[in-house]
C-alpha cells in the first residue's frame, strides 16, 4: 500500500534548459553494483552472458558496456560480442581487437553494436578467448549472469566454484533507447502562489510508444536554487495532462532539538480511510540505526496532525510505528510490549536525515544531499516529538522544473520560462 516514491527521481541526474528536453539520451540496463570484487576470463570459446529484459515493447539496443582489462600474456587479440534473442539466436554481433577497448587496468569499454530492435528478454554475451578479464561483481546477485557457448548457441551449467551463480554478476551492461516523453505544451496558468490561490502549472505530454508513467514538479527558489516543494502525478498511455499547484508553502520537520526545512514530501496514495489520517504524508529519508552502524533509505510517515507515525525502509521493514497506528491495526495490543519486540528505532540511537535537492544555475543538474540528521532522543510514546509542519515559503521568485518519466526509464526535464512567485 505504501509505494516507493522519489527513488527513481533521486537517481536521475538530468540537464535542463528552458522549454527544451535534453535528457532523452540512452538508457543503461545493468545488474552489477558498479564495483568489481574480482575478474574472470573463460577462454576455450566460453562466454560471459547476462540476461536482460527490454524495458519497453520495442527497444533499440545500440551499444554494450563492458568492465574489463587485457590479460598480460594473451593468446588472443580479438573478442566477440553477441546479442541473442529469447530463442538464443544471434541478432547482432561485433568482433574486434581487445586492445582497442581494454587497457592494462580495469575500466568500462563502450562497444558499439549494430542497432537492433529488441522485444522481451535478451542475452548479451562476450567471448574473450583468454584475451581479457571481465569484471565480476560478487555479492547478492540476480542469477541472471550465465556461462554460454556459440555454434550451437547454448547456456552451460555453472562451474565457477567457489563462486555460485546467485552471488556472481558479470559487469556487462546494455545501452539502448526508446521513444521518450515529449512536451506538447507547458503553461503557467497562475504565477502568484498563495494559500488561497495557488500557482498553477499545466503540462500536456505525449509518448511515441505509449508508456507514460509519472510527472513530477519541483519548485526551486530562484536565488539559492534550493528545491522547496515537489509534487507528483501518475500518468499513463500515449497522451496525458498533468496539472500542478503550489500554494507558496514548504514543509519543515521539527524535533526536540531543532528543525530542518525544506523537506520534500508527498501525499500517501492508496491508504485505506482509517489509516489516512495517520499516514497522510511521507518524506524520503535516510535512516541511521545503532548510532549510524546501519543505514537504509526509508520513508517517514506523518499524520494529518503532523506527528511522526511510522518509519519504513525501502525493503518494507518497519522500524517504528506509533501507538495510534498500532491501535488502528490491533486495538487489543499492548504498545509497550510491542515496542520492546518490534521497534528497531531505539531512542537516542536512531537518527533520520531528510533529503534536500538543489538545481544549481551553472549546470542545471538536480543534486541531492541531506539535511542535518534529527536524532530521535524522545520517547516513541510521544512520536519522538517529531512533527511535520507546512509553513510559508519566503516571498520572491521561484523556478519550476518538471521531470517526466516513462516505463522504459526515460526521464525528461522541462522548465517554463515564466517564474512563479510566492506572495
Ligand atoms: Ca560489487
Ligand atoms: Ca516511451
Amino acid at each position: 500500500m505504501m509505494n516507493k516514491r522519489f527513488g527513481p527521481l533521486l537517481a536521475v541526474l538530468i540537464l535542463l534548459a528552458p522549454e527544451t528536453a535534453l535528457s532523452d539520451g540512452p538508457v543503461i540496463l545493468r545488474l552489477d553494483d558498479g564495483t568489481a570484487e574480482n575478474g574472470f576470463r573463460m577462454g576455450g570459446g566460453l562466454g560471459h552472458a547476462v540476461l536482460f529484459e527490454a524495458p519497453s515493447g520495442e527497444w533499440t539496443l545500440s551499444a554494450v558496456s563492458v568492465y574489463g582489462k587485457l590479460t598480460p600474456n594473451r593468446t588472443s587479440e580479438i573478442f566477440i560480442l553477441e546479442i541473442w534473442d529469447d530463442k538464443l539466436n544471434a541478432v547482432s554481433k561485433v568482433a574486434d581487437r581487445a586492445d582497442s577497448y581494454f587497457g592494462d587496468e580495469f575500466g568500462w569499454a563502450l562497444v558499439d553494436v549494430p542497432d537492433v530492435v529488441i522485444c522481451g528478454p535478451f542475452l548479451v554475451s562476450i567471448y574473450e578467448f583468454s584475451g581479457a578479464y571481465i569484471g565480476t561483481d560478487i555479492g547478492p546477485a540476480t542469477g541472471r549472469s550465465f556461462i554460454t557457448a556459440r555454434n550451437p548457441n547454448r547456456i552451460l551449467a555453472w562451474n565457477l566454484e567457489p563462486y555460485h551463480q546467485n552471488e556472481t554478476e558479470w559487469m556487462i551492461r546494455a545501452v539502448g533507447s526508446s521513444p521518450a516523453p515529449e512536451l506538447v505544451s507547458l503553461k503557467v496558468l497562475s504565477e502568484a502562489a498563495g494559500k488561497e490561490k495557488p500557482a498553477t502549472i499545466e503540462v500536456d505530454l505525449k509518448d511515441g510508444d505509449s508508456n507514460l508513467k509519472r510527472a513530477t514538479l519541483f519548485v526551486a527558489e530562484n536565488e539559492t536554487r534550493e528545491v522547496v516543494w515537489s509534487a507528483e502525478e501518475e500518468i499513463e498511455g500515449a497522451e496525458a495532462t498533468a496539472r500542478f499547484s503550489w500554494p507558496g508553502t514548504l514543509y519543515r520537520v521539527s524535533g526536540p532539538d531543532g528543525s530542518v526545512s525544506p523537506v520534500l514530501t508527498a501525499e500517501v496514495a492508496g491508504v485505506s480511510e482509517e489509516f489516512r489520517p495517520l499516514l497522510y504524508r511521507s518524506a524520503p529519508c535516510l535512516l541511521f540505526l545503532n548510532f549510524g552502524e546501519y543505514r537504509a533509505a526509508a520513508f517517514a510517515y506523518f499524520g494529518e496532525d503532523g506527528r511522526l507515525n511510522a518509519l519504513i525502509d525501502e525493503a518494507g521493514s518497519v522500524h517504528y510505528v506509533s501507538r495510534d497506528v498500532l491501535n488502528a491495526t490491533a486495538p487489543q495490543a499492548d504498545y509497550m510490549a510491542f515496542l520492546t519486540k518490534n521497534i528497531t528505532a531505539s531512542r537516542g540511537e536512531t537518527a533520520v536525515a531528510f533529503y534536500r535537492m538543489e538545481a544549481p544555475t551553472d549546470s542545471w543538474i538536480l543534486e541531492t544531499s541531506y539535511h542535518e540528521p534529527i536524532v530521535l532522543t524522545r520517547s516513541p510514546l510521544f512520536n519522538y516529538r517529531v512533527v511535520l509542519e507546512e509553513v510559508e515559503a519566503v516571498a520572491g521568485d521561484y523556478v519550476s522544473i518538471i521531470v517526466v518519466e516513462d516505463r522504459a526509464y526515460n526521464a525528461v526535464q522541462f522548465s517554463p520560462s515564466t517564474r512563479v512567485r510566492a506572495i
